[in-house]
Order: C-alpha cells, then sequence, then structure tokens
C-alpha cells in the first residue's frame, strides 16, 4: 500500500513540475525587467521628477558617475532678474557648469525640484550674492532642474549625456 502511495505522489510531482516552469521564468523575468528598469530610471533622473510633489523624503543623494579629473567644456550660465538666460542646456559628463549671479539679489542654485533638491556630487549650495559665479563640475549624467532657491519660479533644465 505505501509503495502504491509514493509512486502515486511521484507522478504528481512529475506532472506538476513542468506546470511550474513557466510561472519561474515569468517570475525571474519581472524581477530582472524591474531592477533594469529602477536603474535606468534613476540614472536618467527620472523617478525622482515624478514622485518630488507627492512626498517629501529624505534628499537623494546622488552618486558620480565619473571623477572628472580632466573636465570638459565650460558652459556659463547668468542668472539675473529675470531668471536663468539660458533654460535648455545640455552637456556632457565632466563639463562644468558656471552660474554668475547678475541680479540685484542675492542668490542660491539648488539642483532637482524646489520641493526636494537633490545631493549633487562635489557641489554644496551656497547663498551668491550679486555679481557671484557658483562652478558645478557635472559627475552625475542625467537630467535635472537647475533652480533658484530664493526665487524657485526661475529654472532651467539640464541634460547631462555620458
Ligand atoms: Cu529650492
Amino acid at each position: 500500500m505505501a509503495k502504491h502511495a509514493s509512486r502515486t505522489d511521484s507522478v504528481l510531482i512529475e506532472r506538476l513540475g513542468p506546470l511550474y516552469w513557466p510561472l519561474y521564468i515569468a517570475l525571474l523575468t519581472i524581477t530582472a525587467v524591474g531592477t533594469l528598469y529602477s536603474g535606468v530610471a534613476m540614472a536618467a533622473g527620472h523617478d525622482m521628477h515624478d514622485h518630488d510633489h507627492d512626498h517629501a523624503g529624505p534628499a537623494i543623494v546622488l552618486q558620480a558617475d565619473g571623477d572628472c579629473a580632466r573636465t570638459g567644456k565650460t558652459i556659463t550660465v547668468n542668472l539675473g532678474d529675470n531668471g536663468f538666460d539660458k533654460r535648455d542646456l545640455s552637456a556632457s559628463l565632466c563639463d562644468v557648469l558656471q552660474v554668475t549671479n547678475t541680479s540685484k539679489e542675492a542668490e542660491h542654485v539648488a539642483i532637482g525640484p524646489h520641493e526636494k533638491h537633490v545631493i549633487y556630487p562635489g557641489y554644496a549650495e551656497k547663498t551668491m550674492q550679486p555679481g557671484a559665479t557658483t562652478t558645478i563640475v557635472l559627475r552625475t549624467a542625467g537630467d535635472f532642474e537647475v533652480h533658484d532657491h530664493y526665487h524657485d519660479e526661475h529654472a532651467a533644465e539640464i541634460t547631462i549625456r555620458k
């Protein structure tokens, strides 16, 4: 009797076994695609933008994509009383963004949305008096908003390619 029962069990397992394979593969695929997607989204800076207005969590600390021992071209932008004189910037990794306060008031260049600045590697936010220049080595690639924290309606977009 016992012999018969165990035989039935093994037949059952043999029959059910193949059914689990598609499920197992589907699960693996979903996990792999999910991991890939979140990596790509983070690199492109998209995920941050979509969720920043919904909640205020801890600041996002970006990792550098390069040490930028050698820097590329310098992109100069003026931040005046009406905001940035260039609002759609494109750069390559390790280029240098140089923002000069040409307005009559103190300014403060921040990266990311006003509600949730990102911590950009090598850049410490600080107040710029009229005439002062802030220099940012573009060590992390992605699409970012750059804004004047004291007049947050003054913003520009920058795309940094690897
Ligand atoms: Cu801000």
